[in-house]
This record gives C-alpha cells, structure tokens and sequence, in this order.
C-alpha cells in the first residue's frame, strides 16, 4: 500500500470512529490512537524518510491536510458531545422550585391573645395611638390610688390582689405573695399603671394603648384566669368629649367584630372614669334576637369605658380645666371567647394540641 492510501485509509477510519464516539473519554482515545505520538499518523509520517525528493513535499502536504483535517473533526466532536454532557448534566440536576414543599409536622403558630393583641394595637396605630408598655410588678399607688381607688376599696383587698412581701424574693428571684397593708407593692390587676406613668411624664396630647398581662388571685374556672391579658386605651387631649370615646369604640368594635354588629352602652362605675359605661356588641350568633350563646339578651360585653374622672388627671399633674379624656379596658380573653366561640377560658393556656390545632 501506498503511503497515499495509507494516509487515506487513517483519514477514514479515523473519521468514521470520530463519528461513532459517545463521549469525551472515548474521542479522546480515538485522537490519542491517530494523531497521538504513538498515534498511527505520527508512524505513517516517520516513515517519510524513505520518501524520493518529488514524492515527499506531496506527501508532507497531503500528511498535513488529514492532520488539519482530523484536527477540526476532534475540536468539532468535543463541542457537540461537551454541550450534550452539559445538557444532560442540566437535565439530571434540574429542580422544581414550584413543587410545595414537604411539610414533616404541623406547624406552630403565634398564641390566639397574641394575634387579638396585635390585632387591637393594628386598630388603635392606624388612628395614630402609640403603643406603651409597663412594669407587671406595681406599687399600690400606681396601680390603685392615682386611679382614684379609695383606700377601703375591696379591689384592693388581698382576695382581689396579689400582693408581693417585697424583702421575700427567695435566692432563686421567687416571689412570695403576701397580705394587704403589710406590702405596697403588687402584681398589677390592670395596665392603668402604665397610663398614670405616661400621664406624669408626657404633656397631652396622649393617645395610647398598653396592652398586657395582669393577675388577680381568682381560681381558673370556665370564666376566670388568675392572669390574663387587657388592652387598655388613653386619650387626653383639649375638648375631648364621650362624643370622641363613642366614636372611638363603635368603629373599633365593626373593625373587631364586623361592619354589621350593633354597639350598645350600658351605665357602669368606675372610679377611675365619671361618667363610666359598659360597652355590648350585638350577638353575631342570633344578631340580636336572642339565643344561648348571649344569654338570650342578644347582646355580648365586650369592653368597660368613660371619661377620664378628674382627679385621676389632676392626681397625675394634668389641669383638668383645660384637658379631658377618655379612657377603656378590653379583655383580650374575653374577646378571644367572642371570636373562637370558646365554651372555657382555660382552653386558652392548657396547650392541648386537639385545641390549638383547630387555628
Ligand atoms: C377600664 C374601664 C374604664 C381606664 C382608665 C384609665 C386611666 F388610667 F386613664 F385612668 N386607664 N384605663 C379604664 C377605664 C379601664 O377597664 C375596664
């Protein structure tokens, strides 16, 4: 065979097998077997020597074609099989980010008084009230007498306050509750504390909430919690009238309860408020005509509310000749019942799983 059809025959076969390879690896070792030091065309071309003077440059020319000529057809094959290794490797590792998610256990979620809380303070923010917050442990004055409570009044007694002996913290921080009379100091039995404080320190106009915990020595029964939680609202401003409170709490209560729900006020006392009002929605189960769930009064209570009593604001070193103000307290349980249609308060600090999962 001529070194012509030899060069011929490596050109087509090497070719050939080019086309036929499945996979880097495999052009590799077809390059590797032609135009490799050890490769046939490299063999072919050491054999040159023998050549005559005419034959050689047409050989050495024809030699450098197939390699050219091999060269392209590797390059070429390594792009195609490079972009369909990178195809499948996309295809492999491809992700659906729009499959759900697996979810392993139901998830928790905020506590129902938490998001009544935030629901209330979301109300009272939007109408430009500030958010104030205070200390759970009062002093007497803070909590009962600046709020115009007399010194007999039984709130005070120690079967409607928890009283802390104040020199009883043990070497753990424990508190130990004691006798009224022989401590000032208090679990606080509403958040008006706050709002005293705010008062003596801040000049009108105030318009705050402070929501919170509070604590009366009552049994857990299916109405009553020894600590649960108020959000009680403040405003003292000039001419403030029960025009302004009405307004207030009729479009807090449709925000809270809905648009369709009936407000009603009911004269109460107070000793911190004159005149003093409980406020009732309508029944949303029977819309005011009466059923179990209302008592069959068709009306639910839902908060307490009046205006400012003028010692309270004076005691507090507001002038009451040229302030007035309203003031409300609403039972974030209570509201919670209301909402969830909740037969028993405890429910709402047992944490069993049957009830919190219903949320
Ligand atoms: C209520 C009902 C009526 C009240 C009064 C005050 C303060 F500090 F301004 F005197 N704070 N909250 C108030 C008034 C609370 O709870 C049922």
């Amino acid at each position: 065979m001529s070194i012509h059809d030899e060069l011929n025959g490596i050109r087509e076969r090497a070719l050939q097998q080019i086309a036929l390879v499945h996979n880097l690896r495999e052009l590799d070792d077809v390059r590797v077997a032609f135009a490799g030091k050890k490769g046939e065309l490299t063999a072919v071309l050491r054999g040159m020597g023998a050549l005559s003077q005419e034959e050689r440059p047409l050989v050495g020319k024809l030699a450098n074609e197939v390699r050219a000529q091999l060269e392209k057809a590797l390059d070429d094959r390594k792009v195609v099989l490079e972009q369909e290794a990178l195809t499948n490797q996309i295809a492999s590792e491809t992700v659906d980010i729009t499959l759900p998610g697996r979810q392993l256990y139901p998830l928790g979620h905020q506590h129902l008084v938490n998001s009544i809380i935030e629901e209330i303070e979301d109300f009272f923010c939007g109408i430009g009230y500030r958010v104030v917050t205070g200390p759970h442990v009062e002093t007497e004055y803070y909590n009962f007498t600046a709020l115009n409570t007399p010194p007999d009044h039984p709130s005070r007694s120690a079967r409607d306050t928890f009283y802390v002996v104040d020199d009883s913290c043990g070497a753990d921080g424990s508190i130990t509750t004691g006798v009224a009379g022989e401590s000032n100091v208090l679990l606080r039995t509403q958040t008006s504390g706050v709002q005293v404080h705010t008062m003596e320190s801040q000049k009108p106009p105030i318009y705050m909430i402070c929501p919170g915990a509070v604590f009366r020595p009552d049994a857990a029964d299916p109405c009553h919690l020894p600590q649960f939680h108020q959000v009680e609202g403040l405003v003292v401003d000039k001419g403030i009238t029960f025009g302004d409170l009405k307004g207030t709490l009729d479009a807090f209560c449709k925000a809270m309860f809905g648009q369709d729900r009936a407000t009603r006020y009911r004269p109460h006392f107070f000793p911190f408020t004159e005149p003093s009002c409980e406020v009732d929605i309508s029944c949303g189960v029977c819309h005011g005509k009466g059923c179990r769930f209302c008592k069959n009064s068709g009306w639910l209570e839902i908060l307490g509310c009046g205006m400012v009593d003028p010692n309270v604001l004076s005691m507090s070193g507001i002038d009451p000749e040229e302030y007035s103000g309203f003031a409300f307290g609403i039972g974030v349980e209570r509201v919670a019942c209301l909402r969830y249609d909740l037969p028993d308060l405890r429910m709402l600090v047992e944490g069993d799983m049957r009830f919190l999962r219903q949320f």
